[in-house]
């Protein structure tokens, strides 16, 4: 078949022995191009005075990584600036965080102008390219400039948010206008695809033609619904591993008498760790029978520390890690353990396995891997129960968890102790559903559908234009 071409912000080569790095979006693509012989396109991390577009190549397993090193300023204005200061917070319906700087817009175009230039010399007549996220919207726009013709793709990661917050977005047409020079747009789920085309109707003179099928800014555009999931069974292999047995053992050595609730984020804002605090306290308050029969992991690593917000959130809680702890920790015991480093995937599946309760209450959240993670650690004998808040997109294919709402510390405490109290066989009755979606809804089966979606509509021509 034709090569496939990933583009995405940064590019994380699979190591293969659990070491990779952090970011829900890396761990899909690298499980994503293993079965692709194709290309890895994307920033290398690495800044330089002036850009030159020079390309360092490197290939692991079948797999070539092509990355371009940024500017300083292409670092302060796209993606720490636009991306991160911009449409992230604007995306998860944080406004009030949002920065709308128009040297962050040009920054932003800039880059992906120098993306697609560099980007447009590897690419062949019949390679798909699939561009990933919102560093990268206008990507197929400068690349079509460039007069590249080939099927070209765009997935969307994180939440698409309703109308009227779009609408904060200073030059959001311009924005949305882009994304009609892909040949297909997916999104997490039908909520956001719906409120996508919502956006079209309203703002772009939009009708929806079928199905999938979009019409606005006097151009067609495919949208579809692709729910992201894990690699079920690189998990399954990993939660059997030494390391991964090793670490639930000593989980499970230091809460002994004591049930686990863990938790596992990068340090976001979006992840909802104040609130999920505060739910915990309020458990502590109300269950004072319980307290000493719980201990609850937050881990968290530090991610975007450039960026003001992700400074602020790491004080708080300190502060309220702190306030908790000291409010209800005896000589021999305390209820909040606050750990902010990366653990290798393998100790990750082990810490998860050890947990009775997996407490995964985002504020808004694309789809949540981490929810997904913990059901597929689970002993299928004596499994834990998953919590999930209603405003992860993973809530839609995840009925069976306890789901809530994350804003409520009551429901968050509710959850807690019914999810404490649950006997074996409800346990084993929800877990059994949630890993079947899980298995089932992997991420093989997500770039699967999306590959086929978009090598499977061959007919369109452009550039797009309806009568
Ligand atoms: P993220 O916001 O990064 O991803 P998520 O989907 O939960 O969120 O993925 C996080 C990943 O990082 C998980 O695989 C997790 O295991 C890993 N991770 C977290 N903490 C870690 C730690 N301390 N050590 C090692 N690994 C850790 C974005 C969107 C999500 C969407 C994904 C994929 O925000 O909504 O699900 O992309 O599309």
């Amino acid at each position: 078949m034709s090569r496939l071409i990933v583009v995405s912000n940064r590019v994380n080569l699979p190591s293969g022995d659990g070491e990779e790095s952090v970011g829900g979006l890396a761990m899909a693509l690298a499980a994503a191009l293993k079965e692709y012989s194709g290309i890895w396109f994307g920033w290398s991390g690495k800044t330089t005075d002036t850009f030159t577009g020079g390309l360092n190549i490197e290939t692991v397993g079948g797999v070539t990584a092509a990355t371009v090193d940024l500017e300083e300023v292409d670092l302060d204005e796209y993606y720490n600036g636009y991306a991160n200061k911009t449409l992230w917070p604007l995306f998860h319906y944080r406004n009030d965080l949002a920065a709308f700087d128009r040297a962050f817009d040009k920054g932003y175009t800039r880059v992906n102008e120098r993306f697609a230039r560099t980007l447009a010399p590897l690419i062949e007549p019949d390679d798909i390219i699939w561009v990933h996220d919102y560093h990268l919207i206008p990507l197929a726009k400068e690349l079509r400039a460039l007069g590249i013709k080939n099927r070209i793709g765009f997935f969307l990661h994180i939440p698409w948010p309703a109308h009227q917050v779009m609408i904060n977005l200073p030059r959001h047409r311009q924005l949305v206008e882009a994304m009609f020079d892909y040949d297909l747009v997916g999104f997490q789920t039908a909520e956001y695809q719906q409120a996508f085309e919502e956006y079209v109707l309203s703002e772009a003179d939009g009708s929806i033609l079928r199905p999938g099928c979009v019409k606005g800014f006097g151009r067609v555009l495919e949208v579809g619904a692709f729910p992201i999931g894990i690699d079920a069974e690189d998990f399954a292999r990993m939660k059997k591993s030494a390391r991964a047995r090793r670490m639930r053992d000593l989980m499970t050595a230091c809460t002994v008498f004591r049930h686990l609730i863990v938790g596992v984020d990068r340090l976001d804002y979006s992840k909802g760790l104040e609130e999920r605090f505060l739910g915990f306290e309020q458990f502590l308050q109300r269950n004072p029978d319980l307290r000493r029969e719980v201990l609850m992991l937050q881990i968290a690593p530090v991610s975007r520390e450039a960026v003001e917000a992700y400074q602020e959130i790491r004080g708080r809680l300190d502060g309220l890690s702190g306030r908790i702890n000291g409010e209800f920790a005896d000589v021999d015991w305390a209820p909040l353990r606050w750990v902010n480093r990366n653990y290798r995937r393998d100790e990750l599946a082990g810490i998860y396995g050890a947990a009775r309760v997996g407490l995964v209450t985002p504020l808004r959240d694309g789809m949540n891997l981490v929810a997904k993670e913990y059901v597929a650690a689970q002993n299928p004998e004596d499994p834990g129960v998953l919590i999930l808040s209603r405003f992860a997109g993973a809530a839609r294919q995840m009925p069976d968890a306890l789901l809530v709402n994350p804003n409520s510390p009551e429901e968050v405490a509710d959850a807690l102790k019914r999810a404490l109290a649950m006997e074996r066989p409800e346990r084993i009755r929800r877990w059994t559903s949630l890993f079947e979606s899980v298995e089932r809804e992997d991420v093989a089966a997500w770039r699967d559908a999306f590959v086929e979606a978009l090598i499977g509509n061959p007919a369109k021509a452009r550039p797009a234009l309806v009568i």
